[in-house]
């Protein structure tokens, strides 16, 4: 035993050699060192492995092929920028590059298009003007998915499928000019270099009208927080979408075609689609009868700094901290109870990173008697919408923004 110098694998043996046969011990060794660590997401089913891939710290790991991973939530409480190895992961396809070369990767620009443009990562980089920087949030549609009641098909995502960067980049408004839109370009499709398992597999293909995607916000990003893109959100470059839901980010960006009709793919026309009506929302468990496709993300606020259940102390002030968001109104206000929304107070906000980041609140109570706290968070944006108190519904578990609460227990 004492040939093995690292205490965990020593404390390990010893455990295993009670076991007794070496066969056993050294079965018992492997399972025991590819033994992942779990969390628990707080509705059934809950248990996930926590795996660290290529470039990331250990993350929540959703599914392995192809890889989706979620970022565990307290990561939201250490910065309001969340660090590159932490940001979530989301794919659709089987098959994902695993390795990109950066001198002969293109990005091809087609279809109504004047002049036709394959350009290289130095083309892009060299050829369009300064770059552009913007903290812009990305979430997934099905972000929280795991909390809709009853529970809905899809990923059972808790509430990290989301994420805030610094992105920089070139418009892609100034890619489409060079190329030169011509008269009657109605959409445009954006697709990566990720591709199906099987034929009948629809490719990622992602569309969005030729005005949103000449609006000079919409950016090619081959920067993120002050570096290259991770491989898993998209390297060399990937489509940053402000304020929409990270479905049309389009990863490791390839293909740009403009079309003069809408796009009839199957991720437009079947799937990313919300009920055509204000609330996004239908009733349980009945299918919406018209319905469009997802756009921009609706208000939500978060309670980072406390977990269900914490411990606080009885007479002694508690600071509350957490995060809101939009789809890029801005946030407005963030009011925060500390008795289940019979009051709300008006939290702090902090440093404005712009309308398309997360925005820091604070805000602070006193339990004065031993009990259970329900804490709540509700932000409204500077239209003037806000979150709903009891949570809306929709058969594809998208968009879920109900306020949200935190109980903790005062001693
Ligand atoms: N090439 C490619 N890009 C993609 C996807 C994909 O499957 N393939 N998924 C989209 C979805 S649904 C989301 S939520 C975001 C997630 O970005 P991330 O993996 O960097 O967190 O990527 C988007 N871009
Ligand atoms: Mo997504």
């Amino acid at each position: 035993m004492s040939t093995f110098d690292s205490d965990g694998r020593r404390r390990f043996l010893r455990q295993a050699c009670t076991v007794g046969a070496a066969g056993t011990l050294v079965s018992h060794s492997l399972i025991g060192l590819a033994a992942p660590t779990t969390v628990t997401l707080p509705f059934a089913k809950g248990e996930r492995d926590l795996i660290a891939y290529p470039q990331k710290r250990p993350l929540i790991r959703q599914t392995s092929r192809p890889p989706q991973l979620e970022t565990p939530f307290e990561v939201f409480n250490d910065s309001v920028i969340t660090p590159n190895d932490a940001f979530f992961v989301r794919y659709h396809l089987g098959n994902i590059p695993t390795a990109i070369d950066p001198a002969t990767y293109r990005l091809r620009v087609g279809g109504l298009v004047g002049t036709p443009l394959e350009l290289s990562l130095t083309d892009l980089k060299q050829q369009f003007g300064a770059p552009v920087e913007l903290v812009a949030v990305t979430q997934c549609s099905g972000n929280s998915r795991g909390f809709f009641e009853p529970r809905v098909g899809g990923g059972q995502l808790g509430n990290g499928a989301m994420g805030n960067a610094r992105w920089v980049g070139i418009p892609l408004k100034r890619i489409l000019e060079k190329a030169g839109l011509q008269a009657g370009a109605r959409q445009i499709t954006f697709e990566g270099l990720d591709r199906p398992v099987l034929p009948g597999t629809p490719e990622f293909v992602k569309a969005l009208d030729a005005a949103h995607a000449m609006d000079g916000e919409v950016m090619l990003a081959y920067a993120m927080n002050g570096t290259d893109l991770p491989l898993l959100n998209g390297y060399p470059v990937r489509l940053v979408v402000p304020g929409y839901y990270g479905t049309y980010w389009v990863k490791h960006l390839a293909d740009i075609q403009v079309l003069n009709t809408e796009f009839d793919g199957f991720w437009m026309q079947k799937a990313y689609r919300i009920p055509d009506n204000d609330c996004a929302c239908s009733p349980v468990g009945k299918a919406p009868e018209k319905t469009r496709p997802i756009g921009r993300y609706n208000v939500r606020s978060f309670i980072t700094g406390l977990a269900d259940g914490a411990r606080v102390t009885k007479g002694q002030r508690v600071p509350v901290r957490g995060i809101a968001f939009d789809g890029g109104r801005g946030i407005r206000d963030v009011q925060f109870s500390a008795d289940g929304g019979k009051t709300w107070r008006t939290a702090s906000l902090g440093e404005d990173l712009g309308r398309y980041s997360f925005r820091e609140w604070h805000a602070d109570f006193t339990p004065e008697q031993a009990g259970v706290y329900v804490l709540k968070v509700r932000a409204t944006n500077t239209a003037g919408e806000t979150q709903p108190l009891d949570p809306l519904w929709n058969p594809s578990g998208y968009m879920r923004n109900v306020v949200e609460t935190v109980r903790v227990n005062a001693a």
